[in-house]
């Protein structure tokens, strides 16, 4: 039986659900910057297969092809998109009041309780981290966690196991003593590639994806009042995600036969 000695922590869609304030930043920038573009939420929820909104960005105007000429070289354009939707962004963060999703602050908790460590691994960056968790958690919320990695630290977006790997050398802990907790395919794939057994949680754009090689699929974290409900389990009957269900997908028999299905065509554009 191995202990759980860590859980990482995903960020955008797992922590609060933030995919759909990205999606509003990204379509004001191409207003603000005269393109035609709208990501509605079906197309975000297909580009939500390409982590890192530059990269995203990048690969929906190379999928443009003819259609789109920018106004300077494509990988210069999308990084100042992508610098002023970063703008947008956190001026939302900073006038709504995002919550975290049901059963993560109760995990958490649970874990700095029972010593299991913690730490995120995302695609984002650290100052959208930091613009998201600072009003929700008490000031040295930073302190809780062991590892902190982000896309200033490690620039390879998802599905790289890049972060985890990093995360996982900052815990000094092998991926097999560790649990992760995700919310898209790129995310599963990438703490898969690290050898973590992987935990989903769904929201609005990921509800219909397909998990191969999760643990356990679940629409929320649950809480004891809000049950949560299961789309696929390796680990038996959940209704609350807390450290036995967690203890139970690390000792769960190893799964190795699953294969991920190619996602849209955006991804072929990068
Ligand atoms: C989520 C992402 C990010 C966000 C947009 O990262 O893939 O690209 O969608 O944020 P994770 P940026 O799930 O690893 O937290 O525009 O800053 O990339």
């Amino acid at each position: 039986m191995q202990t759980l000695q860590a859980i990482i922590f995903d960020v955008d869609g797992t922590i609060a659900d933030t995919e759909e304030l990205h999606r509003q930043a990204f379509n004001r920038t191409f207003v603000d910057y005269g393109l035609d573009w709208d990501w509605t939420r079906a197309r975000y929820a297909e580009l939500l297969c390409i982590s890192g909104g530059r990269e995203r960005m990048y690969a929906y105007a190379r999928a443009l092809g003819a259609e789109f000429t920018p106004p300077t070289e494509l990988e210069r354009f999308s990084i100042e998109l992508h610098r002023h939707k970063t703008a947008l962004y956190r001026e939302l963060l900073a006038t709504g009041r995002l919550g975290l999703r049901p059963g993560v602050r109760r995990l958490i908790d649970e874990a700095r309780a029972a010593g299991v460590r913690l730490a995120l691994a995302t695609s984002t960056a650290r100052g959208n981290v930091t613009q998201l968790l600072n009003p929700l958690w008490p000031a040295d919320w930073q302190n809780w966690f062991d590892a902190i990695v982000t896309a200033d630290e490690v620039a390879e977006k998802k599905p790289s196991n890049a972060v985890y790997r990093e995360a996982l050398r900052l815990l000094d802990l092998p991926a097999d003593r560790c649990v992760a907790i995700e919310d898209t395919v790129n995310g599963l794939r990438a703490a898969r590639a690290a050898g973590l057994k992987t935990i989903v949680t769904t929201h609005y754009f990921t509800e219909l994806h397909a998990f191969p090689g999760a643990s356990l699929v679940v629409d929320h974290l649950g809480e004891p009042n809000l049950p949560c409900r299961v789309t696929t389990s390796r680990v038996g009957p959940v209704s609350c995600v807390d450290l036995g269900v967690l203890r139970r997908a690390l000792n769960a028999p190893e799964v190795t036969r699953f294969r991920f299905h190619s996602s849209a065509a955006y991804a072929t554009a990068l």
